[in-house]
């Protein structure tokens, strides 16, 4: 049967008469979503019928496009869904505002969509289909993006150098607070690439997205959601790495009706210890967790929906080689119900509100250690625990009035943390010590956030953003208070209130139909988090000190200009975008060497971080597509005149696709140029080596319900180190990957 196009045109939306501009071009804009949901869609193409000029939807499913008057045809496509074709109306304006409705398409597994900024990442390719891969993996061929490496799993995200509070990690929108101290579990660890719909990456301060704004910029993982009248559907996975002697196992199984549907899937993973490309296997490197996900959607009318999920993951031992202990345990339960109103009054389209609670549990030590023989902590054992609560709403409002959009939000969120760490020494002469590293800390933040985005004409796009912040801190337990009224002073406030904000402004301006080029400025300040403020003995595996926190700590201010530029569409021969950056950053929040072993946090002066990111993608004929990517970060800290710590090296990637409806594949080179560039003063960091790696990807259907997966990564079996890397753990040698996955 044929897919039925479904075309809305939101007549509310349209009373306000259009006449703006009768020249020869003009702006349309709208919003994508999914028939079956009601749920936007990000990174949807959409484009002119010669291919002239095109766009693709923001992460709100919203675009906008400039077209001549002898473009008679829309066309709207997106993975996963039908194509479809829109007419457009020469005589009147009613294609001004535009709802657009895909279907989506039967019995295929979507592959993960990633977009950075206004970009999708088209360079994912072959392997963007590949659920074996974690979503570290996905994550890391992203310009601007690197990955801290503790381990064979769980890695953080980095973006334009910046990490950790800087940093943004959002699941469907929502906040999670690792429970470990040491990093060990970032909410990357907790997101299987089974149950990702896709994930947008912002690079920087966002203008137009305040919502999940922050300085080095965000993450989120969008998961999928269940479609209503898709009937009863279910896939398996099963697969294998060699490099790490992996096995993965993965289920889903999905029904929808006209009003609701559900989705549960899960996801086992067993790893054994890590081969690099020369030497032996790293010993304790291995790993084991399970992964289960499930999702409900009811859909009471066409403007309501709710959707209630939950994730659980659960990890049994973790070897973390590069580090003194191991994670023992580590347990996650997410949860949200989000309910999405569409229209609800005249020139609002959507309200979307979140209501989630989120608790992580971190249970590692170091009993499989030989302890007599380490330098840091010597005969004691260290066993530690973790745990947070991460409780929220966030809710949106999006509008639109003649030439302008506006997106309104609102979010309060409340973050209880609790650490401590018992040292046994193995003379049971000796008495136990105990050490409270986070005693009952409580932070509650609000923030309100608008964006403005005004369609000006003659090719002008204008977007102006502002967000405040309040945050209250508590210290609730008494011994960690005397603690620090000790290390400080008897009448330190335990107690601070703080305001953030973040103003931004971005102008930009179709320069031709192909190519359109803007600048952005913004400037905004961070509220210290709760471990900079209220962290005590806190070890940090990047340089090897123990962290005291600072509640007297001022927000840290960052500054920012951006030029940039985007050049076509998916569809188009040559598409690609151009970014350099400044990042000045004033009262910057580190680690104040005070000993050998001893880092107090202190604002310390300015940090300034300049850097690029270009990705060029080349149509060459209709089978083959060519892409590449580079990226650049330079960080100096002024006031110790040495380079900030842990800065990713110059690195990019090239591939090459052949795409067809048979046999798919990839071959890729990715490289990264040596670092040598380190700081000595205040840290202990380690120049690091270039590389170069090879990798081959297929992708061959078997028949409608089988594919095969299969990878070759590190062909030539490379010794190498990544510098983020902790304690320069070696990265994988050559990994033979094959999965095979069945879909009904
Ligand atoms: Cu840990």
């Amino acid at each position: 049967m044929k897919t039925r196009i479904i075309l809305f045109i939101s007549a509310l939306l349209l009373m306000p008469a259009l006449s703006g501009f009768a020249h020869q071009s003009e702006v349309i804009h709208g919003v994508v979503k999914n028939a079956e949901t009601g749920e936007v869609i990000s990174g949807v193409h959409i484009q002119t019928d010669r291919g002239i000029a095109g766009t693709v939807t923001n992460s709100k499913g919203e675009f906008k496009l400039q077209v001549r008057n002898t473009d008679k045809i829309l066309s709207v496509s997106h993975v996963g869904f039908a194509s479809i074709r829109i007419k457009l109306n020469e005589k009147c304006d009613c294609h001004k505002w535009l709802e657009i409705a895909l279907v989506p398409e039967q019995f295929r597994s979507g592959d993960l969509l990633i977009t950075a900024d206004r970009m999708q990442m088209q360079h994912s390719g072959v392997y963007s289909s590949s659920k074996t891969k974690s979503v570290e993996d996905h994550m890391s061929g992203i310009s601007g993006l690197d990955m801290v490496t503790r381990a064979n799993m769980a890695k953080d995200p980095v973006i334009r150098g910046m990490r950790d509070g800087r940093v943004n990690v959002l699941i469907d929108g929502m906040r999670l607070t690792p429970a470990c101290v040491d990093g060990m579990d970032p909410a990357t660890a907790y997101v299987e690439t089974d149950n990702l719909q896709s994930i947008e990456i912002g690079r920087g301060f966002e203008n137009g997205n305040g919502k999940q704004s922050a300085p080095g910029g965000s993450v989120n993982f969008s998961m999928v959601r269940p479609s209503l009248n898709s009937g009863l559907k279910a896939s398996a996975e099963t697969g294998y790495q060699s490099v790490s002697r992996q096995q993965f196992y993965q289920g889903s199984v999905s029904y929808g009706e006209e009003q609701w549907a559900f989705r549960l899937s899960g996801t086992f993973r067993d790893a054994g210890n890590l081969q690099p490309g020369s030497g032996s296997r790293i010993d304790g490197s291995g790993f084991r967790k399970g992964n289960v996900m499930a999702s409900l959607l009811y859909q009471p009318s066409e403007s309501h929906r709710f959707n209630l999920r939950y994730i659980g993951d659960f990890a049994g031992k973790i070897g973390y080689p590069a580090m003194i202990m191991d994670t023992r345990r580590a347990d996650a339960h997410i949860a949200g119900l989000e309910h999405a109103w569409s229209n609800p009054f005249s020139g609002v389209y959507s309200i979307t509100t979140n209501l989630y609670m989120n608790r992580v549990e971190h249970w590692m030590d170091d009993y499989d250690r030989d302890v007599t023989e380490r330098e840091v902590m010597r005969d004691m054992f260290m066993p530690m625990y973790g745990e947070t609560l991460t409780s929220g709403f966030t809710s949106e409002l999006n509008a639109s009035r003649n030439d302008h959009l506006f997106n309104l939000s609102i979010e309060g969120f409340r973050i209880d943390a609790f650490g401590d760490m018992l040292m046994e020494h193995i003379d049971p002469s000796v008495s136990d010590m105990y050490l409270l590293n986070l005693g009952d800390v409580v932070q509650q933040n609000l923030i309100l956030s608008g964006t403005h985005t005004w369609f000006v004409g003659s090719g002008w796009t204008l977007n102006t953003t502002l967000k405040g912040e309040a945050g209250m801190n508590r210290l609730n337990n008494e011994d960690a208070r005397a603690t620090y009224r000790a290390e400080y002073s008897q009448d330190i406030n335990l107690e601070p209130s703080d305001f953030a904000y973040q103003i931004g402004f971005t102008a930009e301006k179709e320069i031709s139909s192909r190519v359109s080029a803007g600048v952005s400025l913004s400037s905004g300040t961070r509220l210290p988090d709760h471990m900079e403020r209220y962290g005590y003995y806190i070890f940090q595996p990047l340089d090897g000190f123990f962290y005291i926190g600072n509640p007297d700590l001022s927000p840290e201010r960052s500054t920012q200009a951006e030029i940039f530029t985007l050049m076509g569409s998916e569809q188009s021969r040559i598409s690609g975008s151009l970014s350099a950056w400044v990042n000045r950053m004033d009262n910057y929040i580190a680690g104040l060497r005070t000993d050998d072993l001893f880092k107090q946090m202190q604002n310390m002066g300015r940090a300034t971080l300049t850097g690029f990111e270009g990705d060029l993608f080349a149509r060459i004929s209709s089978r083959w597509i060519a892409s590449g990517s580079l990226s650049y970060v330079f960080g100096t800290h002024q006031e110790l005149d040495e380079p900030l710590p842990m800065m990713p090296p110059l690195k990019g990637q090239v591939s090459l696709q052949r795409q067809s409806e048979s046999v798919q594949l990839e071959g890729r080179l990715r490289w990264a140029a040596p670092q040598n560039r380190i700081a000595e003063q205040n840290s202990m960091e380690t120049t690091t080596n270039g590389y170069a790696l090879l990798d081959l990807f297929a992708h061959v259907p078997l028949s409608r319900a089988v594919s095969v997966q299969l990878g070759l990564e590190n062909m030539l079996n490379t010794f190498y180190t990544e510098h983020l890397s902790v304690n320069s753990m070696p990265a994988p040698g050559r990994n033979v990957q094959i999965s095979v996955r069945v879909g009904i």
